[in-house]
């Protein structure tokens, strides 16, 4: 009978560090909005103290509403499983239910970042200019939004962020991609910035249920570290008039004070895309990995002593 032989330098103790590094790969994680809960705010289950609230109407005088799905209706399907349900606006139009967090400071002095998520609509044009995330509209200070988009010709997703002395911004486009116009199904989306770096330096991906993160465009934005910002951060629309019609599940910003470690990069995202399509089954395989390799070093040992 053959044994699995592992390498001498594989320790229990590296086995339980491997395990605490899988599961700790939160670290950098500042938000993350999943939406399974319920009423009118959404916990945030990042590390900032950021907090989220589903708000509707004028600026000065919003309603708080709940704008949770049904049970379900998140990325994965499963019973509670919810999505951010923003279909009761409509595209440019009407509508300025949001996600609110207010004078949100998790992209304050970041040197790198990651906005990530998911989105999904049956609505087949008018997607141009609807906001995933906008930060201060008025300096246009950082935003995510579709430069154009319907369900035939594709979508595109732009960054806009302003660059340190400028009152407006300047934005990176991701190109017409038919992957990010795709209708009726989840999209993952991520763009990622690096401000250590003053070219090449911003990278859009894109993923589905069933297809891999793939690297679409590389871009230049040199933007340097973020500003601090007083401002709230609008998720799914802008202030009033740019919402997603459609829905939203797991948002998030990773990101980093120094260095280029909030960029992910594409092993790191399509970790979460695996985690998001079927969360019991990653987190079975994790423990599974985890376990099989304690008992593989267990055998491992038994067998060095029985030939010492
Ligand atoms: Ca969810
Ligand atoms: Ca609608």
């Amino acid at each position: 009978m053959k044994h699995l032989r592992l390498p001498r330098s594989l320790s229990t103790a590296a086995v339980i560090f491997f395990l605490a590094a899988a599961a700790s790969s939160a670290s950098g994680q500042l938000l993350e909005f999943r939406f399974n809960d319920s009423g009118t705010t959404t916990a945030n289950a990042g590390s900032s103290t950021d907090t989220g609230a589903f708000l509707d109407g004028p600026t000065a005088t919003p309603t708080a509403v709940d704008l949770h799905g049904a049970s379900g209706s998140g990325v994965s399907g499963l019973a509670g499983d919810l999505a951010f349900d923003n279909t009761g606006t409509t595209w440019q139009t009407s509508g300025s239910s949001r996600l609110k967090v207010e004078a949100s400071t998790a992209l304050n002095g970041l040197t790198s970042f990651t906005l990530s998520g998911w989105y999904k609509t049956s609505e087949t044009t008018g997607w141009a200019a609807a906001r995933l995330f906008s930060k201060n509209t008025t300096g246009n200070a950082l935003e995510l939004y579709f430069s154009t988009g319907s369900k035939a010709g594709g979508a595109g997703l732009n960054l806009a962020l302003a660059t340190p002395g400028q009152t407006t911004s300047t934005s990176v486009s991701s190109g017409l991609s038919a992957d990010l116009g795709l209708a009726d199904q989840w999209v993952f989306f991520a763009v990622s910035y690096d401000g250590t770096l003053t070219e090449d330096n911003i990278r859009f991906y894109y993923g589905s249920t069933t297809t891999e993160v793939t690297l679409l465009t590389v871009g230049t934005l040199n933007a340097g570290t973020l500003a601090a910002s007083p401002f709230d951060l609008n998720i799914g629309n802008n202030v009033s008039n740019r919402p997603w019609d459609g829905y939203l599940d797991n948002i998030r910003l990773f990101g980093a004070t120094s260095g280029g470690g909030g960029a992910l990069g594409m092993a790191q995202l399509e970790s979460w895309r695996q985690v998001d399509v079927i969360p019991e089954a990653s987190t079975a395989l994790l423990l599974m990995t985890g376990l099989t390799m304690l008992m593989a070093r267990h055998h491992f040992r038994g067998r060095r002593n029985e030939a010492a």
